[in-house]
């Protein structure tokens, strides 16, 4: 079955009781049992909801993993797969990642007695490197949030397996649509779906989707203990959102390559990340691994006043934190979505004052590049 049949059929039987085609918003906290110990399944809404097992099925499918579990956040989710692991154990992780990752692992879980090195994961050797006996994890964003930097993840995938260590994804960036780190060798892949996969700026949530059942089994104990679910309204919107995953990516892939060519030539803009322009450092790689670049996009103006001055002369794009969305919006990570990563280790990545990042939605793109191009004249 393709992708598109998929993410409109996975999981989406029709309601027994009364056929409808939509998965039905199953708002309810407990289920009546026949007799003591005989149920349908079902017992409490913490543990399993209908609604929500819809759309774990549908993004375990889209992902080719055993099973998913849905989460009130990405966060969640990431929170939820880190208390797989145990005080004492040693975590490697891409050295650009989201901000609100590296503030949970930093300031919250090294609280807990775990370890955590971060490395370039565009280089599979820096990884080997860093492992240490007490190793149990290897956490990826690919590509990276902001600077888009593409993780090896063939390579990275084998160490893992050699070495018996996890490999986790957050392929929030890609969508399963155009990468399915599971095939590359990933244990468990995450997602804030609060981005692509829902679509439409209306929900925050996560997913972790896992390859080995032992892990789906693991997490689904932790998702019921701990108790971060998605909730049943959240969930059938999030379905809504996957049912054209296939045609938005498409299309905030077809946008995303004409804004990064006109931000590449545009003579107010420094540099361009975009892995799909022919001189981004890993463009063979993100062609080997990925079927579309996607809709993110970093540039760097030159300064902070720069930065400011685009952000603030734009019309159509929303200045607004998060991404994949229908709608552009545009933000600049170092006082936003990296406020959380001390000043010396953004400036070492690229993040600097001057950097915008662009999540490009589905507009009709002329509109974008003259939005941006306004917005640049006066910058
Ligand atoms: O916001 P939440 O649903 O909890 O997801 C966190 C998260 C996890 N992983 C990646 C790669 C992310 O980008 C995010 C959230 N990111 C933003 C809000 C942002 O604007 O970058």
């Amino acid at each position: 079955m393709g992708f598109a049949t998929k993410a409109i059929h996975a999981g989406q039987e029709p309601d027994p009781t009364t056929g409808a085609v939509a998965v039905p918003i199953y708002q309810t906290s407990t289920y009546v049992q026949d007799a003591l110990g005989q149920h349908k399944g079902f017992e409490y809404a913490r543990t399993q909801n209908p609604t929500r097992l819809a759309l774990e099925k549908n993004l375990a499918a889209l992902e080719g993993g055993q099973a998913a579990h849905c989460f009130a956040s990405g966060m969640a989710a990431i929170d939820t797969v880190l208390k797989l692991l145990k005080a004492g154990d040693h975590v490697i992780v891409s050295e650009n990642t989201y901000g609100g990752t590296y503030r949970l692992f930093e300031r919250v879980l090294r609280g807990f007695g775990l370890d955590f090195s971060y490395v370039d994961t565009t280089e599979s050797l820096n990884v080997e490197s860093a492992l240490r006996d007490n190793t149990r994890m290897i956490f990826l964003e690919t590509p990276t949030n902001p600077i888009m930097a593409v993780a090896d993840l063939e390579g990275i995938g084998k160490l893992a397996r050699a070495n018996d260590i996890r490999l986790v994804v957050d392929n929030t960036f890609m969508s399963p649509y155009f990468l399915r780190p599971i095939e590359w060798g990933a244990d468990i892949v995450v997602h804030s779906t609060t981005k692509y996969l829902n679509g439409h700026s209306d929900t925050i949530g996560g997913v972790a989707v896992t390859a080995r059942k032992e892990d789906a089994e693991q997490i689904g104990f932790l998702q019921n203990a701990v108790g971060a679910i998605l909730s049943p309204f959240d969930s059938f919107l999030i379905m809504r959102g996957t049912k054209t995953l296939s045609v938005r990516m498409r299309q905030h892939d077809e946008n995303g390559r004409r804004v990064a060519a006109f931000l590449d030539e545009h003579p107010k803009v420094q540099k361009v990340y975009y892995p799909g322009l022919a001189q981004h450092p890993q463009h063979e790689r993100a062609k080997q691994l990925m079927t579309g670049f996607g809709g993110m996009i970093a540039f760097e103006t030159g300064s902070l006043a720069a930065a400011r001055s685009v952000l603030d002369n734009v019309r159509l794009c929303a200045l607004a934190e998060s991404l994949g969305g229908v709608e552009t919006l545009i933000s600049h990570p170092a006082t936003m979505t990296h406020a959380s990563v001390p000043a010396e280790q953004r400036l070492r990545l690229g993040i600097s004052d001057g950097l915008v990042r662009i999540s490009v939605g589905i507009e009709d793109v002329e509109d974008i590049l003259a939005d941006l191009d306004a917005a640049l004249q006066r910058a």
